[in-house]
Order: structure tokens, then C-alpha cells, then sequence
């Protein structure tokens, strides 16, 4: 009754390109999940047409564990944004076919609610420090309880995080790579200033968060931590690239400012030093890019005997699919820390149906059964997908470096 009969890919583009695999079975039942990659999104489409889906048809879509292994051990090439994107599509399809045929909201399924609400941080940001200062006033008077502060560098022309429109904020934003500017020593220089003025405008009773995205050394690193203790950040993300997880062990070392790393992580293999020497403070691996629920569970309960909480990425780029399999695992999984939230635009909303909701600051998954968001085909074939590429940075004398 749970076989699966049908498996397709629908490419849409409302407000920015989404990847959304739909899964069917002969009980009449279907199941969605994202398999968005931004910049790579064709790439997972065909990994998922051409290889994945001819083997699903015919499998118990209940077999949630073994198909997963069937996919990932069955590849024989394990891991990779690309694989472990489409295998999270499939399972988080799975997973949402399993809460409706037991009509229970996907939380109920992974061992129901640890919290009343999932604390979320919206973001603030400008290409000034008084303009990031009062977008985040405003923010925090809507009721956030936490705010992620972006802001331009005197001297670049942009910046990482800060947007052209007011409430979204969306990266890929060029046919080709836009290439920007970057100098390490001028960020170092003013990014300070930014949470000097967050403070004296915003108080203590708000959570201040920051994201690096990658592009200090390990010993900037330490002393960006360093300067901004007296500030205490919720955390400051992505100090430093991660491929060498021993990067974060000179952080570690310096500083107490939390450390929060793994957005573009695609596996447990990518953080088991970072978490098992307790490098970290907060995870932020995905379910749409680390292989799903089914991983992610597995990743989250290592994690949770290291001290290390979840933080889970949660962009525009990540499918309103996403974020409601993220409340659902935010809402009971016992390590929580924080889940982020940027808000998709209207567009994406009318595609994509969600009963999550959002008040003060906190964001629930809603009780329909399974993940509660579906897709609406005839309206994302409205919007047509249309290459787009995230930007590439280059130092000032033209080094290519990390975005
Ligand atoms: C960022 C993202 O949300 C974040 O923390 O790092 O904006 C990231 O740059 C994009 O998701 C990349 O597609
Ligand atoms: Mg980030």
C-alpha cells in the first residue's frame, strides 16, 4: 500500500530557483522534499532523474532507513553536496509520506515536542553600521529575541550579507559569477564598531549573531573572537574555512566567543573533530544538504553528547520545504540552539504552501500531518528556472579567494 509508483523533479523559480522532488505511491500518498543546491541546482536534478528515481519506483516508501543506506552505500561514490542533496530530497519525501499515512505531524514522529516554539534569528543588515543598527531595533521591537547584524566594510563596494532589498537577502545574483572585492585587514578594522553601536542601541536582552562566511585565518580568527567577548555574541559563524577542522583548535584556543560552523557541510564527516573535540558550540549542517532527517538525527545525537547544539542554515535558498522539516526536528530534538530565518518572498509563498507559523520571535511547524507544506505544480511552472550563480570574492590585488 506504501509502494512507491511515481518519483519526479519540478524546477521552479518564484523569487529565486527551488529543486522539489515529489514522490508517489499506490495508496494514493505522496511526499515532497527540496533539493535546492544554490548556484548547483541542475546538477542534483539530473543526479536525481537520471540515477535515483529509476531505483526508487516499486520500493516500500515506509522503508525510510533502507532506502536511505540503498542511496548513499549503493553509490559506491559516498558523499558530496550532490549526492547528499538528493538523497535528503528523497528522505525527507519519505519522511513526509510516513507522517500522512500515520496522520501525525512529522515532530510527533521523531519523539514529539521538547519545547513550546523554536527560537529563530531573523537578520539585520546595511551597508552602514547605523543602518544595521536600526533595522535590527526594528526587528527586535517585532519581537525577535535574536538578530544575525551584517554590515558593508568602508572601502568595499559590497559585502557578504548585505542586501539590496530590505527584507530578503539572496546571494545569486548573476547569469555568471559577480565577482566582488574583499580586504581582511579593512573588515577587521571596522567590524567591531558595528556591535559597540548594537549594543548601546539594542541593550543585552537580545541575542546578537554574526556570520564570517569563511574568510579569516584561524588566528584572525582568534582575534576577531577576542575583540568582540566584550559583546557576547550568540555566536559568530563560519570564522574560518573548515575542511581542515583543526583550524578551529587555535580558535578554540584564544577565545570564548561561540564558534557556529557547518552550512556548507554535507555529512557528520565533515564535523566529527569539530564536535567530538568540542571545537564548536552550534552545528549548522542542513537537512536539504546533509542527507536529510534520517542523517541528521544521527549527527544531531553525536553532537548532543559533545555539548554541541544545533543551529541549523536556513536561508532563502533553502525551500520553505526545508524550514518546516527543520521545525519539526527543532521543535523536539533535545539539543536544540537556534534555527535561522530569512523570509522567502511572496512568490515562493504562493508556490509553496507552509502551516508553519511565526510570532514573536518563535516559529512553529503546525499539525498537519507530515512536514504541513506542499507544492503548487501548476503555479511553480509559471516561474522558470533561470540560471543563477553565487558571487566569487578576489583581494584587492586580484587573489581569488573564499566567498
Ligand atoms: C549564509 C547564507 O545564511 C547564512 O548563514 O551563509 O546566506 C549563504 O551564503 C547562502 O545560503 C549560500 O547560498
Ligand atoms: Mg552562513
Amino acid at each position: 500500500m506504501s509502494k512507491i509508483i511515481s518519483a519526479k523533479v519540478i524546477i521552479c523559480s518564484p523569487g529565486r530557483n527551488f529543486v522539489t522532488l515529489k514522490i508517489e505511491t499506490e495508496s494514493g500518498h505522496y511526499g515532497i522534499g527540496d533539493a535546492t543546491l544554490n548556484g548547483r541546482e541542475l546538477a542534483v536534478a539530473a543526479y536525481l532523474e537520471e540515477h535515483v528515481l529509476p531505483c526508487l519506483v516499486g520500493r516500500d516508501a515506509q522503508k525510510i532507513e533502507d532506502v536511505w543506506n540503498y542511496l548513499y552505500k549503493g553509490a559506491y561514490w559516498r558523499r558530496g553536496p550532490v549526492t547528499m542533496t538528493a538523497i535528503a530530497a528523497v528522505d525527507v519525501a519519505l519522511w513526509d509520506i510516513k507522517g500522512k499515512l500515520a496522520n501525525l505531524p512529522l515532530y510527533q514522529l521523531l519523539g514529539g515536542a521538547s519545547r513550546d516554539g523554536v527560537m529563530v534569528y531573523a537578520h539585520a543588515n546595511h551597508k552602514t553600521v547605523a543602518g544595521t543598527v536600526a533595522n535590527a531595533l526594528d526587528l527586535k521591537n517585532k519581537g525577535f529575541k535574536a538578530i544575525r547584524l551584517q554590515t558593508g566594510v568602508p572601502g568595499l563596494a559590497s559585502n557578504y550579507g548585505v542586501s539590496k532589498h530590505k527584507d530578503f537577502y539572496e546571494p545569486a545574483d548573476g547569469d555568471l559569477p559577480v565577482e566582488n572585492a574583499w580586504s581582511t585587514e579593512k573588515y577587521m578594522q571596522s567590524v567591531e564598531q558595528l556591535f559597540v553601536e548594537a549594543r548601546r542601541s539594542l541593550g543585552w536582552d537580545v541575542h546578537l549573531l554574526h556570520d564570517v562566511h569563511h574568510r579569516l585565518s584561524p588566528i584572525e580568527a582568534a582575534r576577531l573572537g577576542k575583540d568582540l567577548e566584550p559583546y557576547r555574541l550568540f555566536w559568530m559563524e563560519d570564522a574560518s574555512p573548515a575542511e581542515n577542522q583543526k583550524n578551529f583548535q587555535l580558535i578554540r584556543q584564544h577565545t570564548t566567543t561561540p564558534l557556529a560552523v557547518g552550512e556548507v557541510f554535507n555529512s557528520l564527516w565533515d564535523c566529527k573533530t569539530l564536535i567530538e573535540e568540542q571545537l564548536i558550540d552550534y552545528i549548522r549542517a542542513t537537512i536539504v544538504h546533509a542527507g536529510g532527517l534520517s542523517h541528521l538525527r544521527k549527527l544531531a545525537c553525536f553532537a548532543e553528547i559533545h555539548n554541541v547544539k544545533t543551529g541549523f542554515h536556513g536561508a532563502t535558498d533553502l525551500s520553505p520545504i526545508t524550514m518546516a522539516a527543520a521545525l519539526h526536528f527543532d521543535l523536539s530534538v533535545a539539543n536544540f540552539g537556534i534555527q535561522e530565518y530569512m523570509r522567502h518572498s511572496d512568490e515562493t509563498y504562493a508556490v509553496f504552501n507552509r502551516h508553519y507559523t511565526i510570532n514573536e520571535g518563535y516559529m512553529l511547524p503546525g499539525e498537519a500531518p507530515g512536514l504541513g507544506v506542499d507544492i503548487d505544480e501548476s503555479l511553480a511552472a509559471k516561474y522558470p528556472y533561470k540560471r543563477a550563480y553565487l558571487p566569487v570574492n578576489r583581494l584587492e590585488d586580484g587573489t581569488l579567494f573564499h566567498w
